[in-house]
């Protein structure tokens, strides 16, 4: 028998082979205990009976559908998860086995992805950041845009990477915003896997963890916690620093933290780095833009999607002069300048940074040359 066949057929069963024990059930519950600002539905218990696994809440939570195309999602990045895993890397980037050929990571996860989707019957149009044009995807009902592995340049050191997708009525990705969004969500790829998802009609975010243990629920999405507000709290992940140099106001704003002496929690991963403010229930991320440090991120694949979820969870979002879900998408690879975080955090960076040098987008670049 070929090795890659081999590998194909016990690959689902060693997925999700435990790396730890199961935290004990009295630590697990004082650490509860002092929850106030979410509800933790299921704490370090990934295999306790009663808890929703992503299926039966779908069913009371979402049409028909719409499930269809978020089970597709969930069961992409099931995949992803264990091709990270089982990855092997250089100093530059990651492979895995695919048939007979080694492909990186990026490309084998935006091929996942597309296939899920594909599959799913119920999903007309997809894009992705690696492929960022509108393609069919032979279905009927909703258009998916993902970013199938955010972080890939941190995957080599084994940092936490994630990826991204948002959910649209409809056959279209461009001419909409982020405020029509059906729902969208973050995978992160760290020691655990998660989903923070949100989806239109339901209150809050809400995390699913893929288990990873003996019971019969391995391998299955259980609800974990439930994120309904973002305090106030002084933690802080300053993306794009190198824009400090000439961008006044983003230079004010750091040396603000560092007086205010904020903890820094920083990883170049932006799944990561946002997910951990609805987890912790405070602090700020951001990614401003300068004349000589351009915005990266992109508006349709990671900025909307991540904005619906941060807003669910009680949490705001801006691009220096309101809520990224009202930036139109006039092209796929549309770029902003973007905050995300307690509602004060955000509120400064307006104040602060505003959008004085956003010039990516072409709102906050009209509203520029108007002002010169
Ligand atoms: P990456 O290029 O590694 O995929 O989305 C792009 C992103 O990662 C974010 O995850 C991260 O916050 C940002 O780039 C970091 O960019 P720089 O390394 O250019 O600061």
């Amino acid at each position: 028998m070929k090795c890659s066949l081999l590998l194909a057929l016990v690959a689902p069963t060693m997925a999700f082979i435990p790396m730890k024990p199961v935290v004990p059930m009295a630590k697990a519950q004082a650490r509860v205990k002092g929850q106030t600002r979410m509800q933790a539905d299921m704490p370090g218990l990934a295999s306790a009976p009663g808890q929703p696994t992503i299926e039966s809440w779908l069913l009371d939570n979402s049409e028909k559908k719409l499930s269809k195309a978020v089970l597709g999602l969930f069961s992409a990045c099931k995949e992803i998860a264990y091709k990270i895993r089982t990855a092997s890397c250089d100093k530059m980037a990651c492979f895995n086995e695919f048939g007979d050929e080694q492909l990186a990571i990026d490309i084998l996860a935006n091929n996942v992805l597309f296939q899920n989707l594909k599959d799913s019957g119920v999903v007309a149009t997809a894009s992705s950041e690696e492929t960022p044009t509108e393609d069919p995807m032979g279905g009927e009902g909703y258009s998916v845009a993902f970013d199938p592995l955010d972080g890939s340049s941190i995957i080599d050191t084994n940092f936490a990477v994630g990826t991204i997708f948002g959910v649209w009525p409809g056959s279209r990705l461009t001419g909409i915003t982020g405020r029509e969004l059906a729902a969208s969500g973050i995978a992160v790829y760290g020691p655990r896997t998660t989903i923070t998802f949100a989806i239109d009609g339901v209150e809050g975010a809400h995390e699913f963890l893929l288990v990873d243990d003996f019971t019969a629920r391995h391998g299955q999405w259980i609800k974990t916690n439930t994120f309904t507000s973002i305090g106030e709290g002084k933690l802080y992940a300053p993306g794009n620093l190198r824009a400090t140099n000439d961008n006044p106001g983003y230079d004010a704003l750091h040396k603000y933290w560092l007086q205010n002496k904020y903890q820094l929690r920083y990883t170049g991963g932006m799944v990561p780095d946002v997910n951990q403010i609805m987890v912790k229930g405070k602090g700020v991320f951001v990614n401003p833009e300068s004349p000589s440090a351009k915005a990266k991120l992109r508006l349709l694949y990671e900025v909307a999607p991540i904005g619906y979820v941060i807003e669910k969870a009680g949490g705001a979002s801006s691009y220096g002069a309101g809520s990224v879900l009202d930036l139109k998408v006039y092209k796929t690879e549309d770029r902003t300048q973007v905050a995300y975080g307690s509602k004060d955090e955000v509120k400064r960076f307006e104040e602060m940074v505003g959008t004085k040098f956003a010039t990516a987008h072409p709102d906050t670049a009209a509203k520029n040359a108007a002002h010169a």
